[in-house]
């Protein structure tokens, strides 16, 4: 039987424009994603977040769930422009008092609060005024972290700061498939740089204000990278160097990695990085967030520089894969899940080696795992999504391994607690182990849930 340290911290995660919708009431400013949403052919179905699965109604409904799971501990995400509209300017406070009930709620039924600050809805006015690529961004978002530590950093047992930067940098400012929506390679560089620089600035703010015992974090979705063959090891560096280092070398060791810098020269000089600022985001953490879905595999590629990528974004302009003209995304053997990410649940396992080799000081927390099938409704009502317990239990195992290797793992997060706004694929993509009617809101078990909530009060996965 797999069986999991005594502290183990189990989770489930959501994020604020995924799940909150009331995105116009008690004075909630627009972000990037209401715009994003809100422009006609960006979102699958035309779906936005306007609704979402209405928590910000049903915050009672979701939090007895979640006593009910039996977890030790909620990820959520606060909304930016929920508690400072415009992004600067003035405090909204009805906007911090949902995020204290939140925390309330979550403590009264014994149940660890973890918030992320920033899931991607950076206020509308902020993108208006340069966003991310913009130096003032990471100013203004170390403001809102001490806003935010102020108001319920006596209560919050672990900060997130940023969820997957990479996203927001690449998928935000360079692929443009996430808002705000631009193809701006170098603005995207500029934005890596102002997302660590932001990251570290709000930790040391969170440190000003909060409870001595709260821990610090981020969330890094790390690639894990292999090659085809030993002859690929240029390319497996460079998206490496790109996609992890690029995060992992001035949050972790001060600095960023020469060979990145040299990668994408033609692209930016980086004079965007001032004196200090790498210093600045390498502030110590108590733990380093890892969302993980499945690995990336590559190998160099000799054409001629025009081809679809195997994670669907076309390359060249348009690619997250800045300046990897030379690189192929080699699509992997299946099974899939519903989102064509294939299931490989070694990478996970390999990945926190790999992370324990290199920072051997720094426990690890899996912040995000999970898969979105199609609900396969019994006849009884029950949700049989035999395929995500499947999927669940797959990674559980490959985490234990890495245990049982010598990685210092301290929690497992399911992504996620419910169905929500899968981004630009909308509400078609269902990744919740607790199923959400579009129509009702109504909330229903689905096999994963109760399988999970086994796992969780046992500490260990069941056998078979
Ligand atoms: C993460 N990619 O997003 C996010 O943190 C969640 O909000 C999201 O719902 C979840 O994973 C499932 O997608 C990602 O294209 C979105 O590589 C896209 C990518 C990776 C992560």
């Amino acid at each position: 039987m797999t069986t999991f340290p005594k502290n183990f911290l189990w989770g489930t995660a959501t994020a604020a424009y995924q799940v909150e919708g009331a995105v116009a009431e008690d004075g909630r400013g627009p972000s990037i994603w209401d715009t994003f949403s809100h422009t006609p052919g960006l979102v699958a179905n035309g779906d936005a977040g306007d609704v979402a699965c209405d928590h910000y109604h049903r915050l009672e409904e979701d939090l007895d769930i979640l006593a009910r799971l039996g977890v030790g501990a909620y990820r959520f995400s606060i909304s930016w422009p929920r508690v400072r509209p415009g992004g600067r300017g003035p405090v909204n406070r009805p906007g911090l008092d949902f995020y204290s009930r939140l925390v309330d709620g979550l403590l009264a039924r014994d149940i660890a609060p973890v918030a992320t600050l920033y899931h991607w809805d950076l206020p509308q006015e902020l993108e208006d005024a340069g966003g991310w690529p913009h130096r003032d961004t990471a100013l203004r978002f170390a403001e809102y972290a001490g806003l935010m530590g102020e108001a319920i950093g006596d209560r919050v047992h672990t900060w997130i700061t940023l969820n997957e930067p990479w996203c927001s940098a690449y998928l935000g400012y360079a692929s443009g498939v996430h808002a705000p929506a631009r193809s701006e390679p170098a603005a995207a560089l500029a934005a890596v740089h102002h997302l660590n620089l932001g990251h570290g600035l709000a930790v040391q703010a969170l440190r000003a204000v909060v409870a001595p015992t709260a821990r610090m974090s981020v969330t890094l979705n790390l690639h894990h990278v292999r090659g085809v063959s030993e002859a690929d090891a240029d390319v497996v560096r460079k998206a490496d160097g790109l996609s992890n280092r690029a995060f992992l070398g001035p949050m972790l060791e001060g600095a960023y990695p020469r060979d990145l810098i040299a990668d994408t020269a033609s692209v930016t000089d980086w004079s965007f990085v001032l004196d200090g600022d790498e210093a600045t985001a390498n502030q110590p953490l108590d733990v380093l967030g890892v969302n993980y879905y499945n690995p990336t595999l590559v190998r160099r590629w000799e054409g001629d520089g025009s081809r679809e990528t195997a994670d669907g974004h076309q390359d060249g302009a348009g690619s997250p894969w800045i300046a990897c003209e030379d690189v192929e995304f080699v699509r992997q053997p299946g099974p899939y899940t519903e989102m064509g990410w294939n299931i490989d649940e070694s990478g996970l396992t390999e990945l926190l080696l790999r992370l324990h080799r290199d920072y051997p000081d720094t426990p690890t927390m899996i912040t995000e795992n999970g898969a979105a099938f199609d609900d396969v409704l019994g006849g009884d009502g029950r949700i049989r999504d035999e395929r995500r317990v499947d999927y669940l239990h797959r990674h559980l195992t490959a985490v234990a391994e890495a245990i049982a290797g010598g990685a210092d793992v301290r929690g497992y997060f399911v992504w996620s607690l419910m169905d929500n706004f899968e981004w630009a694929h909308g509400y078609a993509k269902r990744f919740g182990i607790v199923h959400v009617d579009r129509d009702t809101m109504e909330r229903t078990w689905k096999d994963s849930a109760h399988w999970y909530h086994d796992v969780v009060s046992t500490g260990s996965l069941p056998v078979g």
